[in-house]
């Protein structure tokens, strides 16, 4: 197994060759695997197999996978799969500061909108566009790292609310000038269930790394709709600042190839997909790997801001 930076100047993230169905086989293997995704939040493999199984199988080293919860995702025949797809009769489609994309997926955790989120994702390219659909991935980590004395100060103890939402009806999309023009079926069939099963959660702002004790700022802005216990003017004015921060700190993107897949630490990594071609396909594969880190909290509607 070959392990390098992901990319020169990040604080995060690194690249590994060289690993087979054999590998996975191998315990000091598996271990030292973890150790770099809890580590340095991110794993580029490349040259793998593409075939689920292996997608599946590099998954469960990193802990057992559990269904995801929003069943207009899963893949026929393979339960520990999602699939993200986006095609021209089906797809998103928005309109992003003037201009029409498909595929476009804000800063965001995993499952930041229910009590319990998932420790990670093992995602790879099914069918890539000819330009766009590059994900992206952020630290929050170092965005802690990063904040003001003043903003670390004011976040501490501090819980935002999250709260499932259709795209545009968001905070995140109101305030960026995000349009959409069509849903995805898959948002239209959410769209019948997001007022009755999927209640207003809370989570920390800033959390503790247990295996490294360094601190986490973890704001997800795609569904963050204000701060527990603040007016909503305050609570969104503070908010902002907060996505503003994370927007500004260091990233990277990822233009797909073949036989590719990236692993990272969902309680710590944010992540974000540019707009692409609206006439093309693209299709990802996900895996779930479950866990809970504790400090969720279910609210009620009542709760909503
Ligand atoms: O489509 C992508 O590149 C990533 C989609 C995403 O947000 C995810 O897999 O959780
Ligand atoms: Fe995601």
């Amino acid at each position: 197994m070959d392990v390098e930076k992901l990319e020169a100047g990040l604080p995060f993230g690194v690249q590994v060759r060289g690993l087979g169905p054999a590998e996975l086989e191998d315990d000091a293997t598996v271990a030292e695997l973890r150790e770099l995704w809890i580590r340095h939040g991110v794993i580029l493999f490349r040259e793998v197999d593409d075939a689920p199984e292996f997608q599946i199988a590099l998954s469960r080293c990193f802990g057992a996978l559990e269904p995801h919860p929003v069943q207009e995702l899963w893949v026929d025949g393979y339960p520990d799969l999602i699939s993200l797809a986006s095609r021209p009769e089906s797809g998103n489609i928005l309109e992003i500061e003037g201009k029409t994309v498909a595929n476009w997926i804000p800063w965001h955790s995993d499952l930041s909108y229910v009590q319990k989120i998932n420790r990670g994702g093992l995602l790879r390219v099914t069918q890539a566009t000819s330009w766009g659909g590059e994900t992206c991935f952020g630290d929050q980590i170092d965005a802690y790292d990063r904040l003001p004395q003043r903003l670390k100060a004011r976040v501490e103890g501090l819980e935002i609310l999250y709260q499932l939402k259709i795209l545009d009806t968001t905070r995140y999309a109101r305030r960026h000038d995000v349009k959409l023009l069509r849903a995805s079926h898959t948002l239209e069939a959410l769209r019948k269930r997001v007022d009755t099963d999927f209640p207003p959660v809370a989570h920390p702002a800033v959390y503790v790394q247990k295996e490294t004790g360094r601190k986490v700022l973890n704001v997800s802005p795609l569904f963050a709709e204000g701060i527990v216990g603040m007016r909503p003017e305050e609570g969104g004015a503070l908010l902002d600042e907060l996505v503003d921060h994370i927007e500004s700190c260091p990233a990277y993107r990822h233009a797909w190839g073949e036989s590719e897949m990236i692993l990272w630490d969902n309680w710590r990594m944010l992540h974000a997909v540019t707009g692409g071609p609206i006439d093309e396909v693209r299709i990802m594969r996900r895996t779930t790997i479950g866990g809970d880190y504790g400090y969720g909290r279910t609210l009620t509607y009542a709760d909503a801001i």
